[in-house]
């Protein structure tokens, strides 16, 4: 039997190196892309990720990092989805140049990768998502609405599947990044270190002075002292909700302990509703730059 046909095809397994090689691509891209925003597409990353992921729902089991639906349209089209195309864009050489990394996979790596590349902690991650089609987007309504308080919050991310004190760590990642007038209508950062993550989010939320900011864009907050920085009405929500602010106060005093949680809770986001087959392993990747 000299005869390819009868040759079964050698079926390309990717291994950890396989996908720390993919994450040493994102981080190097991340790197050379500095022009971007305030220097880094690293914050558009963990918002790409989460946004894929936070759309799961625990009673049906439908929505969650499996999938990756945002790519198509209604999906892509959510108003809370606005300005999340320049991630996927960014990450369309990385799928070019490693097609057998599934997007699923991909977009959650690269939030893995942009949160440590930004000196957060490390993130254990799992390989396994598959893409699904268009018939898998899930309804719009399901991500947080920014202009909503605590029960709002609650009702989300109970909905996901975590506690109060999940939340708060959750909201952490606002230490990244900012609002755009042209994707969400709010505007600004929330810290002074949008590209760097530290427990900053919290202790400006304690430590400032918030007012209401004046102008024609949706009610948020800002520092009365710099006026640079905003708060939404969701991220003050956490400290006006006395449950929620005893964990805003415990992150605030120990960067360790947030680190910690932040970690354990980014895993467990990133992971909803993703069906992995028993045994699979999980990887920690090397930062590159960080
Ligand atoms: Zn966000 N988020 N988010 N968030 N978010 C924005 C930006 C970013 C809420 C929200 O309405 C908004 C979580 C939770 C919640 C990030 C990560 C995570 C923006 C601005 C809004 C309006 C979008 C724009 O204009 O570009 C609300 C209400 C939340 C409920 C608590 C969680 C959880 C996150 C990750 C774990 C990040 C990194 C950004 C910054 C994006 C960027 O482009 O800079």
């Amino acid at each position: 039997y000299n005869n390819d046909s009868n040759v079964a095809p050698k079926l390309f397994v990717p291994k950890f190196e396989d996908y720390q090689k993919v994450y040493n691509e994102i981080a190097s891209r991340l790197e050379e892309k500095e022009d971007y925003d305030d220097g880094s597409y690293g914050p558009v990353l963990v918002r790409l990720a989460w946004h894929a992921s936070g759309t799961y729902d625990k009673e049906t089991g439908t929505g969650g990092s499996n999938g990756a639906t945002m790519r198509f349209s209604p999906e892509s089209d959510h108003g809370a989805n606005a300005g999340l195309k320049a991630a996927r864009d960014f990450l369309e050489p990385v799928k070019a140049k490693f097609p057998w990394i599934t997007y699923s996979d991909l977009w959650i790596l690269a939030g893995v990768c942009a949160i440590q590349e930004m000196m957060g902690p490390t993130i254990p991650y799992r390989a396994g998502r598959q893409d699904r089609d268009v018939a898998a987007c899930t309804p719009d309504g399901r991500l947080p609405d920014a202009a909503q308080a605590q029960d709002h919050l609650r009702n989300i991310f109970y909905r996901m599947g975590f506690n109060d004190q999940e939340i708060v760590a959750l909201c952490g990642a606002h230490a990244l990044g900012r609002c755009h007038t042209d994707r969400s209508g709010y505007s600004g950062p929330w810290t002074f270190s949008p590209t760097v993550l530290t427990n900053d989010y919290y202790k400006l939320l304690l430590e400032e002075k918030w007012q209401w900011k004046k102008w024609n864009g949706p009610k948020q907050y800002e520092d009365k002292k710099t006026q640079t920085l905003m708060m939404l009405p969701a991220d003050m929500a956490i400290i006006q909700d006395k449950k929620f602010k005893e964990w805003v106060k415990v992150y605030a005093a120990d960067n360790d302990k947030f680190f910690e949680d932040f970690s354990a809770v980014v895993k467990k986001l990133f992971e909803l509703g993703v069906p992995f087959k028993e045994g699979t392993e999980t990887w920690t990747f090397k930062p590159v730059n960080a």
